[in-house]
């Protein structure tokens, strides 16, 4: 869905296209999870520049995974599951070490899926967390769980130091424009076990094809 610049964000909107990643087949539709990483990235921007090394990254990504879509087989790229087979019988990924395929949607879309990760992880620790717990530990935490082992210590350190500029918990709260805390607790325990399936779904189809190391 389209939002305009102006119209306030809410973040329920955007967890909500997690949502509607999923087909019946349980197949997650490529358009889909990358509009729910635009909106994320927005959300991010509007904490602060600080920020801006993260969601420069991601941005990248998400452009890769829309150009091939828009490219030529951008039909293979419909869902997580099509691109795989169609990347995988064409010989389009870098396995086991870098090669002629840099920007794969295999390797690009497993970045994301790692970030997935930390994302249920935060969320969840938001959900659960006291009124005087602070976002820099739940993200610092959730990070180091997951994909702070993915990353070099330089850009372990930048990530820890954009951190500690989070907002409190009401503060961070409010941004997300759901509503009273109460709220945001609610919509989080609504939106987290479909966050968890597309991730589950994903760790599971990448874990078959042994695609988990993509360098
Ligand atoms: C209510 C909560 C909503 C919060 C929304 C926040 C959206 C965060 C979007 C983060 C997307 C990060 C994608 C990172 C992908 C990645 O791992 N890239 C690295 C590897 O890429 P390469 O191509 O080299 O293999 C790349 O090196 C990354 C560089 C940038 C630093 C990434 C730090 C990630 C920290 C994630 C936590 C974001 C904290 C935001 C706080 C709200």
């Amino acid at each position: 869905t389209a939002m305009s610049v102006d119209e306030k964000f809410c973040l329920s909107e955007v967890l909500d296209t997690f949502k509607s990643c999923l087909t019946e087949n349980k197949e997650v539709i490529i358009d889909k999870y990358v509009a729910g990483w635009r909106g994320l990235v927005r959300f991010m921007n509007s904490l602060g520049s600080i920020f801006s090394f993260i969601s420069k990254d991601a941005v990248s990504k998400i452009q890769i995974m829309v150009n091939l879509r828009n490219g030529e087989n951008g039909e293979q790229y419909f869902t997580i599951q099509s691109m795989v087979k169609y990347e995988l019988d064409n010989s389009l990924v870098d396995i086991t070490k870098r090669g002629s395929h840099p920007e794969s949607g295999c390797r690009t879309l497993l970045r994301l899926h790692r970030a997935l990760r930390w994302l249920e992880l935060f969320l969840e620790r938001l959900r659960t967390s006291a009124e005087d717990s602070k976002t820099s530990v739940m993200c610092s935490e959730a990070y180091s769980e997951s994909l702070a082992q993915f990353h070099p210590w330089l850009i372990q350190k930048a990530a820890g130091m954009a951190f500690c500029a989070l907002p409190g918990r009401l503060t961070f709260f409010e941004v997300m424009n759901v509503g009273s805390p109460e709220q945001v607790v609610a919509m989080l325990g609504e939106a987290l076990p479909l966050i968890s399936e597309v991730y589950q779904i994903t760790e599971d189809l990448y874990a078959k094809h042994d695609l988990l190391g993509i360098p």
